[in-house]
């Protein structure tokens, strides 16, 4: 399927294609081990116990680039969900139809070795490594679930906008509290070397305990390190803050108001840690639009 052609995309069969394993090379296969090795050795100590739980039972490892069929043999007898093989980014409603159909969108392609510290698009390391591993976790699988659902809900309500916040810090960039300290478990985080260093060694950016109107509230640059990070106690309060609420009442709320910045702190905030924002002054006027 051609870039073009994913934009027409209007259903979910658009917009599957076939993972193909067979032609990885072994260059391929190379970078896969190169970013899993470092990667893991990053993650050590700093990453939620349920995310390497998954990585082991899925038999994601070193070895090379996943074969989507033998891993989804597993995933489908944990938790019900499937990886389905995708060109890249697509548009927001197949990407929300999967999610409500425990299907979770990868793509296919891996990045090259002059990229792999940063790329923009998702590659099949970031959506693997970093998303499918807490799939296999119950609680986190029934949130995406329930996220898919309300995204196609937003559609119709022109409040997209809201739950790619949502997604933003939670998914991407959630941290969870355990009794041994504050966790990684979003896929930006664990997929990249730079934030997953960032957020072990960096006291910058404030942790602020997870607040579901805060969140909606406050947007994000996508082209630097957090300057907040939003913190669950456990993966059951993803879904438990959706239920039995009117999120799209609460949208309809949070749509008068002022965006939030990542880099205040509100008198109604539960901080966990303040920031020093120390990286944020000698790194200023780097910002690109608030999202
Ligand atoms: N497509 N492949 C892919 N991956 C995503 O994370 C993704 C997408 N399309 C749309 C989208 N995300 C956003 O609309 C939501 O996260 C809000
Ligand atoms: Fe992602």
């Amino acid at each position: 399927m051609s870039a073009h052609a994913v934009l027409a995309a209007q259903t979910l069969d658009d917009c599957i294609i076939d993972q193909n394993w067979g032609r990885y090379s072994s260059e391929d296969h190379a970078i896969w081990r190169t970013l899993f090795e470092r990667q893991l050795s990053t993650l050590k100590g700093q990453v939620a116990q349920e995310y390497l739980d998954g990585l082991e039972a899925l038999g994601i490892g070193p070895d090379g680039v996943p074969d989507f069929a033998k891993m989804n043999a597993r995933l489908r007898k944990i938790t019900g969900w499937e990886v389905v093989a995708v060109p890249g980014l697509i548009p927001s409603r197949p990407f929300f139809q999967m999610l409500a159909n425990r299907q979770f969108p990868a793509g296919t392609f891996i990045r090259s070795r002059a990229q792999l510290d940063y790329l923009e698009e998702p590659d099949i390391f970031h959506d693997v490594f970093g998303h499918v591993p807490l799939l296999t976790n119950p609680a986190y699988a029934r949130y995406m679930n329930e996220y898919g659902r309300i995204g196609l809900q937003a559609i119709e309500r022109k409040a997209v906008k809201f739950l790619a916040r949502l997604n933003w810090y939670t998914i991407e960039f959630g941290l969870i509290r355990k009794p041994e300290g504050v966790k990684i478990y979003g896929a930006g985080i664990v997929s990249s070397y730079g934030e997953a260093k960032y957020v072990a060694q960096d006291a910058s950016a404030h942790h602020l305990s997870f607040d579901l109107t805060r969140v909606l509230r406050t947007g994000y640059y996508i082209d630097d390190f957090q300057a907040s990070y939003f913190v669950i106690e456990r993966f059951e309060d993803l879904f438990d803050v959706l239920e039995g609420r009117d999120i799209m009442a609460l949208f309809d709320e949070v749509r008068g108001e002022p965006t939030l910045t990542p880099f205040e702190i509100l008198a109604g905030d539960k901080v966990i840690r303040k920031g020093s924002g120390e990286y944020w002054r000698e790194f200023p006027g780097t910002k690109t639009k608030l999202k």
